[in-house]
């Protein structure tokens, strides 16, 4: 889609401003003591997996207004990553969504995706719709259904999607349900559980032993009575009576109002249970925003819980994905932002001064504890994070490379403007 002259001639004219940004950045973190080569490292190890459906224009319920180029196959999708990893060098895995993306021809779709350095992350499981020819309906639920046939089915369908992710790669399925109730009385909240909990342990006895289950939980929608899986604590219980390889996935977007989200990321990982991530942002509900656009302190403080679990914990490795999709912005252009957003509060995580926040809460010197947070907080690290990805061969500023490169466009010439991406 460009040609890697171009990139380096893009980074050259952006270079001397950001060696000044970078010295005078990179002289303070030294002086604070910091290993900025280590530093670097780390931010530019960190990939986050990119979602397929997140590729083409999300809609509304009302309406979707796609801009043209969008992937129609996996193979686009798997393209279309590689172009934001080639710019970014930050989103090194993509994750697939069943039926949307089965491969026709595993060991082509492999190679495409290693020729281009892109590993495949956790695969979804897709029981919230009716697919054309299918026996039976989720109209009603799938996992919980009170038919022990659609239950079945739906059984079925996770243990396919766990099948053609050991073709790939994959090491995790992640589950969520849109099971739940619209009215009071619809449901028997006892037997829905249980029903799901049944379920979901006969999908856990298919998973290879090196995979981990992502139960995933959301308060309302589709259902707006009750949600069979509605919180992080329902997800937990279902996964702490499952096994050690069944995990909470916790979604940036699944919560009521003001929840403290980084207080559910920490208690998890203290007890080992957190198994995978999706970042999105959110004003309202499950808006599924660009990564850090409404909220970018919160996003900042899940870090530093998630950067002291990794320390300090023994958690499981996470999977970390994007989850989010919308009717407006180019949404390659948004999951740009979205990863320099991921990547700047995790270096912001980085720089926390974990022992001085630590006595300062021992002593309950509140303010203090407060200011070492906000200290890092309020520090720009675009340098340092443009540094990482420098250093990997991406470009300095990709949101910018991807305008003068005028990829949009080019992806339209090459798919046409009615190219629609599947599962939307
Ligand atoms: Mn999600």
């Amino acid at each position: 889609m460009f040609d890697p002259n171009k990139l380096k001639a893009f980074n050259e004219q952006q270079l001397s401003e950001h060696e000044n940004n970078w010295d005078y950045l990179g002289k303070r973190l030294t002086q604070k003591g910091f290993d900025l080569d280590a530093l670097v490292d780390e931010i530019g190890a960190f990939q986050i997996a990119i979602p397929s459906w997140a590729l083409g224009t999300g809609g509304t319920r009302f309406g979707r207004f796609p801009n043209g180029g969008e992937p129609a196959s996996l193979e686009d999708k798997i393209k279309d990553v590689g172009i934001l990893h080639a710019l970014n060098k930050s989103s090194g895995a993509i994750s697939l969504h069943i039926p949307w993306d089965i491969p026709q021809d595993y060991k082509a779709v492999k190679d495409l995706a290693n020729g281009l350095d892109i590993k495949f992350d956790a695969v979804n499981s897709n029981t919230f719709q009716d697919q054309s020819g299918s026996d039976h309906s989720y109209k009603f639920g799938s996992l919980s259904h009170t038919d022990v046939a659609v239950r079945k089915q739906a059984i079925q369908h996770n243990k396919e999607v766990i099948d053609h992710g050991v073709q790939l790669g994959s090491k995790a399925l992640t589950v969520w349900l849109a099971d739940g109730s619209s009215f009071a009385g619809q449901h028997n909240f006892r037997r829905a559980f249980q029903r799901t909990l049944d379920s979901l342990e006969e999908i856990y006895n298919h998973l290879p032993s090196d995979w981990k289950l992502l139960i995933e939980y959301k308060p309302y929608e589709p259902n707006f009575y009750s949600m069979v899986i509605p919180d992080w604590g329902t997800s937990h219980l279902m996964a702490s009576k499952l096994g050690d390889r069944a995990t909470t996935l916790v979604d940036l977007g699944h919560h009521l109002p003001n929840t403290n989200i980084e207080q559910i990321v920490a208690v998890l990982m203290h007890l080992n249970k957190l198994g995978g991530f999706h970042f999105n942002d959110s004003k309202y509900g499950d808006d599924d925003l660009t990564v850090g656009s409404v909220k970018p302190y919160q996003l900042f403080l899940v870090f530093c819980e998630l950067v002291q679990g990794m320390r300090e914990t023994s958690n499981p490795e996470l999977s970390w994905m994007i989850d989010a999709s919308h009717n407006l912005k180019d949404p390659m252009e948004d999951l740009l932002q979205s990863v320099e957003s991921i990547k700047i509060a995790y270096a912001k995580a980085l720089l926390v001064d974990y022992d001085g926040l630590k006595a300062a809460q021992m002593l309950n010197d509140v303010a203090a504890a407060q200011f070492i947070l906000q200290d890092v907080f309020r520090t720009d690290v675009r340098p340092l994070v443009k540094e990482s990805i420098y250093r990997k061969g991406g470009a300095l500023d990709p949101l910018a490379a991807y305008r003068t490169f005028d990829i949009r466009n080019n992806l339209i010439k090459l798919r046409g403007l009615d190219s629609k991406s599947t599962g939307l």
